[in-house]
């Protein structure tokens, strides 16, 4: 773990100075009533007898980045020379239907998120945000839910979105570029995810990671996690081994507290 030059190395005292968050299912749930609906109207605005069920996407989101998504099951309709081009037209007319999405009613933050990062704000804890999905809808959807003098209008002080990066996750880019646009190291930060890539790619640039569980991924388990809540407000369940401070609820002070336990216990930034 690299602590930045004149810092003192990472450990029990280490300050919670950023936290990170996903976009998809973290901050909002997009892909059953979002993405899933844009994606089902490409596929009928380009003539195609494809549709995807909500059981059939929950399978196809862990190939991550709408694009490679489409390539993938275009392959395996039996799609070949025209997959790369087809997959690129059919995703700009899904990231068309799903701004509108974006700017209708249906567009929601999950309850309590917004509550957070104002808590986070306050304290001094500068946000982020690392999501694989495309810049066309992240930044009008972070602009409509969470509006501030950040970067691009926004609260947060970085945006990595899966058009800034080469890799996407659960490769560790988007963390590590966020880290380094935040000037804070992975043993200041923490990441929060809702999804088994997200999580790996958090754990792999080195961050702690709390796992919020989305609709898709509720009954998963996620080795490597700090710590797993379905909810950010209280009364939601707790995964074995999750702090039980968490059940009041995911506050600034709950992750201070998450990020302090994780620093003493000297664990690596997830656990195995
Ligand atoms: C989730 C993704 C994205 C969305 C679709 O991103 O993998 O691909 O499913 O958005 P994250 P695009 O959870 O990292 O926010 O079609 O724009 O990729
Ligand atoms: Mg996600």
């Amino acid at each position: 773990m690299t602590s930045r030059p004149g810092r003192p190395e990472p450990g029990p005292s280490t300050p919670l100075r950023a936290v990170v968050f996903d976009v998809d299912g973290t901050l909002a749930e997009t892909e059953r009533d979002g993405h899933l609906v844009a994606f089902n109207e490409a596929f009928a605005a380009h003539l195609l007898p494809y549709r995807w069920d909500v059981a059939e996407y929950g399978v196809l989101l862990s190939t991550t980045g709408g694009r490679a998504r489409l390539r993938r099951y275009l392959l395996s309709r039996g799609h070949t020379d025209d997959a790369d081009a087809l997959a690129t037209e059919l995703h700009r007319t899904k990231t068309e239907l799903f701004r509108e999405w974006v700017h209708s009613d249906r567009s929601v933050l999950r309850p309590g998120v917004a509550e957070l990062v104002e808590g986070l704000r306050a304290a001094g804890i500068a946000v982020a945000v690392a999501t694989t999905g495309s810049r066309a809808w992240v930044l009008p959807l972070l602009r409509r839910h969470l509006p501030g003098p950040g970067r691009f209008g926004t609260v947060f002080a970085a945006v990595v979105t899966g058009d800034d990066v080469e890799h996407l996750k659960p490769d560790p880019e988007a963390y590590l570029s966020a880290l380094a646009q935040l000037g804070v190291s992975a043993a200041e930060a923490l990441a929060v995810e809702d999804s088994a890539p997200g999580l790996a790619a958090a754990v792999n640039a080195g961050l702690g990671c709390l796992v919020v569980s989305s609709e898709y991924n509720r009954r998963q388990v996620f080795p490597g996690a700090l710590a797993v809540v379905t909810d950010y407000e209280p009364g939601g369940e707790l995964a074995p081994g999750t702090p039980p401070f968490l059940a009041d609820g995911v506050t600034a002070q709950a992750l201070v507290a998450l990020h302090r336990g994780s620093r003493s216990a000297g664990e690596p930034a997830g656990r195995g």
